[in-house]
């Protein structure tokens, strides 16, 4: 199924636009799951079984998998085989290169691994973006307005009374304008008003919820389309340090989720 075509249905099916981050680091997790053989699995496996049904995507961040060396790699195989079809996987890989070499990221996240998208850095233009969008029912997060601080010392930068971030999305959807969505971080909300008023039907991943500080009243209120996924990674998984069971585990991160997608829902449909 054409990704946006998935999205769309997960989105009516779930009620849900959270998207939980799988930033899963190992030095971060409660006493009871850092003493198991796998515990960058186990912690995923209860994030899932607890929230399966209040998302509508995972995006696994891969530097927290890299880190982990080959256990890490094995890590992301066996947690994509407890999401749930339906639901929107990205591999949040913030990957680009010279053609060649991106034809060999594109086999790895997608051939390999399976997932549904991946997030890509612009900078080094078409031909770097190409083989994740050859492939059939894949789909790019490109990095448009991002939400660190950093964010301005490129995206901003003024074309012919453009900003850069503007130039990339033209750009990018004359390279494919079904295939490729944009990250537009939680700080720029006026951006994403302009951006899902003027690009109804490109979707965009929203991180910056949460740990990150950024409204989520403004963020919501300014997205003028239904194609959005609200990313939280800490706020969700890592609220729980003393839990001393899977349980108790459970029931906090059910909670965090089952807040986060409530009020994302009410606050978009108040507007
Ligand atoms: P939390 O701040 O814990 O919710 O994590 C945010 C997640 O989104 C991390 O995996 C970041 O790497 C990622 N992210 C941003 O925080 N800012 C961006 O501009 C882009 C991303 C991303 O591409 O997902």
């Amino acid at each position: 199924m054409h990704f946006t075509k998935k999205l769309k249905k997960v989105l009516r099916e779930t009620n849900s636009h959270l998207c939980i981050g799988l930033d899963t680091d190992r030095r971060k997790l409660p006493a009871f799951i850092k003493s198991s053989t796998n515990p960058i699995y186990d912690f995923n496996k209860l994030v899932i079984e607890a929230t399966q049904d209040l998302v509508c995507a995972y995006k696994l961040n891969i530097a927290f998998y890299e880190a982990e060396g080959e256990s890490g790699w094995k890590a992301i195989r066996d947690t994509l085989k407890l999401i749930p079809q339906e639901l929107i996987t990205i591999a949040d890989a913030k990957r680009g290169d010279i053609e060649n070499t991106s034809e060999l990221y594109a086999r790895t996240f997608f051939d390999e691994f399976g997932f549904d998208s991946i997030t890509i850095h612009p900078y080094m233009g078409s031909d770097s973006v190409r083989p994740f969008i050859r492939r059939k029912n894949k789909f790019v997060f490109l990095l448009a307005l991002t939400s660190n601080y950093g964010s301005r010392d490129f995206q901003h930068l003024k074309i012919n009374k453009k900003s850069l971030y503007e130039v990339v999305i033209e750009k990018a959807l004359t390279w494919n304008d079904h295939k490729i969505g944009f990250v537009v971080g939680a700080n720029y909300d006026r951006e994403l008003k302009a951006i899902t008023t003027q690009y109804p039907e490109v979707p965009i991943l929203v991180p910056g919820i949460g740990v990150q500080k950024n409204s989520l009243s403004r963020t919501v209120t300014a997205i003028q389309h239904n194609l959005f996924l609200i990313n939280q990674s800490r706020s969700i998984i890592y609220t729980a340090p003393k839990a001393e069971n899977a349980a108790e585990f459970q029931e906090i991160v059910r909670e965090n989720a089952v807040k986060a997608r409530d009020e994302i829902n009410r606050l978009f449909e108040k507007k």
